[in-house]
């Protein structure tokens, strides 16, 4: 087993350095430490575990695929400002190489995963998953050449793997010819006439008996796949186009983790996973408008709000937005701002 460990981000800046980007735009991933601040990471532990049952309860039992976690927005604010913390912004601007106002949040979930002891629950059964990229679940299309991402793939780790193991297994893109990562990328579950099989054993018994020439392709995967060591608040980068899996847990245990995606603006074919922001619109908690008005016009424009300077706006679109969430403690002023200096006004 090859255990990759996390490397820290420069200490200053809170940015990814240049070993790091490279790794993600040549290797498929990357996985660091010091991005996010170990307060809010332990915030949103404690979040997570009043919200979710405990390992060995009965409840934990009948958990055994993900779903039914956390997802955006929440009524936990600590989530909601997790899901847009800057330096996941600013690291995800660094890899896309597009201004923060030029992502797009599609995906916030945290979710529990609890540890069970070998055997097999069927279909859905994730504790040892079967190799599988994510972009089935995420894009309507298929993901564009390697060298022209359109999304960064996150996980933000709220556990160490020492203690519950858990380790995600990636496959490492070797060079620009990689056998693993030619396009069409489709030997994986949920693509063309492959059913949606989340158990390893059960899912390669399948390509075994219907396609064995991708389940040779696909032993090759297992045979070169890499284990993420990490950390409580160590954050995996990674894409849609990844090959990876997550690995048993330790019987009894519980691991936390956090999973988002930040895509293009203009890749408009990669679909929000969740119920949506308007739907959390209908919460009597105002949750959606309590974050609008919190957060800062660059983040808001990560979910679609018109950033300052954008056509979008006139001074009377202004005037209504500020008489909307003013009294939750939105400032316009940005928004007029740019609008005197582009000269619209
Ligand atoms: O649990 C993990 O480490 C990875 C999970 C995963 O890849 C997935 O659910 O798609
Ligand atoms: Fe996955």
């Amino acid at each position: 087993m090859k255990f990759i460990e996390p490397t820290p981000v420069d200490a200053v800046s809170s940015e990814l350095t240049d070993l790091q980007v490279a790794s993600w735009r040549e290797q498929g991933f990357v996985l660091v430490d010091g991005l996010l601040p170990l307060d809010l990471v332990s915030k949103l532990v404690d979040a997570a575990v009043s919200r979710f049952p405990s390992a060995n309860s009965d409840e934990a039992a009948g958990l055994n695929d993900f779903g039914g976690g956390m997802t955006f927005p929440d009524q936990n604010r600590f989530f909601n400002l997790m899901s847009l913390h800057p330096h996941l912004l600013g690291a995800t601007s660094q890899l896309l190489e597009v201004p923060i106002s030029e992502l797009r949040l599609s995906q916030s979930d945290l979710w529990p995963k609890y540890g069970r002891v070998p055997g097999d629950r069927g279909d859905l059964d994730n504790q040892d998953q079967r190799m599988h990229l994510d972009y089935p679940n995420h894009t309507l299309t298929h993901p564009p050449a390697w060298d022209q991402p359109e999304a960064v793939e996150i996980i933000v780790y709220l556990c160490d793997e020492t203690d519950v193991g858990g380790a995600t297994a990636v496959v490492p893109r070797e060079s620009h010819d990689d056998v693993a990562y030619r396009s069409p990328m489709v030997n994986t579950p949920g693509v063309s006439d492959i059913p949606w099989i989340n158990d390893r054993c059960r899912a390669e018994a399948w390509f075994q008996k219907h396609h064995p020439e991708i389940a040779e392709f696909r032993t090759r995967l297992y045979e070169r796949e890499v284990y993420a060591q990490y950390r409580q608040g160590s954050v995996l980068l990674y894409r849609h186009d990844t090959w990876h899996r997550g690995t048993p847990l330790h019987p009894g245990s519980i691991r936390l983790a956090h999973n988002l995606t930040f895509r293009k603006a203009e890749a408009y074919w990669i679909s929000t996973l969740h119920p949506g922001w308007a739907w959390a619109m209908y919460q009597p908690d105002q949750r959606m408008e309590r974050l609008i008005a919190e957060v800062s016009p660059e983040q808001r424009s990560v979910l679609g709000f018109p950033a300052p300077g954008d056509p979008y706006w006139d001074s009377d679109k202004i005037d209504a937005v500020e008489a909307r969430y003013g009294a939750l403690g939105f400032d316009a002023v940005p928004y007029r701002q740019q609008l005197s200096w582009t000269g619209l006004n």
